[in-house]
């Protein structure tokens, strides 16, 4: 049996990736079951209550040699952690390629689009598949939480005609409320901890020398609703500080991401952040806050760019 996953922290694409893949591989022939590697956000947690999908079940400890299918990431910091004990037979991402390495010859799909959930309906249209109501809903809702509907720099033409044929297929008749509320549901955080906020859309990078690298932290909080997260930052510096010891990590940042304005406003949490960002963005860091603009995406704008900072003397 084949266990499908998206990445560690999941989002709605982690999420639902892993649903609407599985669901295509059974119908292809393929042995395969959907899974989680943590809790949904708030966001698509409203998803899967809308659309009445059930969550995935986390996923169990694997043995070695278990079979397995990446979608939505494919590094192992993102991903279950004996990653390189497993036989990883398929991946479907929109992310660079990181470290992976498989003991037999795997399927791979990746293009660089805006959502896994646009590759997902290729891969249906490919095989001659209809799009079943659920699935359609699903890779819908995915687009618009990875384009943060078509805001985000990674948005491409595909995610765009993706939503236009996907949203009659899921009768969703206003997309635009459709995203609006799916933004408020991610965006009501109510008393949720610190540290849970810190790591509810975080992603660890190596960076610089392979060989060595050094690890940094990267939240981000997407949210309709910055003020509410900005009279957080006490709290939220804490966590930082709390988790780039706990991880042995060499310098953590949290990202604000105003959805509705398109800004991004990082906390920073100490002089060794601060640096980097003067140097590698030109930013000045003020009472531990940073404006870094309109760099909303970190897989497009942030991450490239501290990879070029930290990259090693050719
Ligand atoms: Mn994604």
């Amino acid at each position: 049996m084949l266990h499908v996953f998206g990445h560690l922290n999941p989002d709605t694409d982690a999420i639902t990736s892993a649903v609407v893949y599985a669901g295509l591989l059974t119908r292809q022939g393929v042995e395969a079951r959907a899974f989680r590697l943590g809790e949904p956000n708030f966001e698509t947690a409203y998803v899967l209550r809308e659309l009445g999908v059930e969550l995935p079940p986390l996923l169990p400890e694997l043995p070695a040699g278990a079979a397995v299918a990446l979608v939505d990431h494919n590094e192992s910091a993102q991903s279950v952690e004996n990653l390189a004990e497993l036989r990883v037979l398929r991946v479907v991402d929109h992310h660079k390629l990181g470290d992976l390495t498989t003991a037999s010859p795997p399927y791979l799909r990746f293009e660089p689009v805006g959502c896994t959930g646009t590759l997902l309906l290729k891969l249906h249209r490919e095989a001659g598949l209809s799009i079943e109501q659920q699935d359609a809903a699903l890779m819908l809702s995915a687009i618009l939480s990875d384009t943060l509907h078509f805001r985000s720099p990674t948005t491409t033409g595909e995610d765009r005609d993706a939503v236009d044929f996907l949203a009659p297929v899921a009768g969703i008749k206003n997309v635009e409320a459709y995203a609006l509320a799916m933004f408020a549901a991610k965006s009501d955080l109510g008393d949720t901890p610190a540290e849970t906020l810190l790591r509810m859309d975080y992603k660890a990078f190596p960076f610089g020398d392979p060989a060595a690298p050094q690890l940094w932290g990267i939240g981000v909080i997407e949210t309709t609703n910055p003020g509410y997260v900005f009279r957080r930052q006490g709290e939220l510096l804490a966590a930082m500080d709390h988790v780039k010891a706990e991880d042995g990590l060499s310098g953590v940042l949290l990202s604000v991401v105003d959805i509705l304005n398109e800004t991004n406003h990082t906390l920073v949490l100490g002089a060794t952040e601060a640096k980097v960002l003067r140097e590698a963005f030109g930013v000045e860091t003020q009472a531990q806050l940073a404006n870094l603009g309109h760099l909303i995406s970190r897989k497009k704008q942030i991450v490239p760019t501290l990879e070029r900072y930290f990259a090693p003397d050719a």
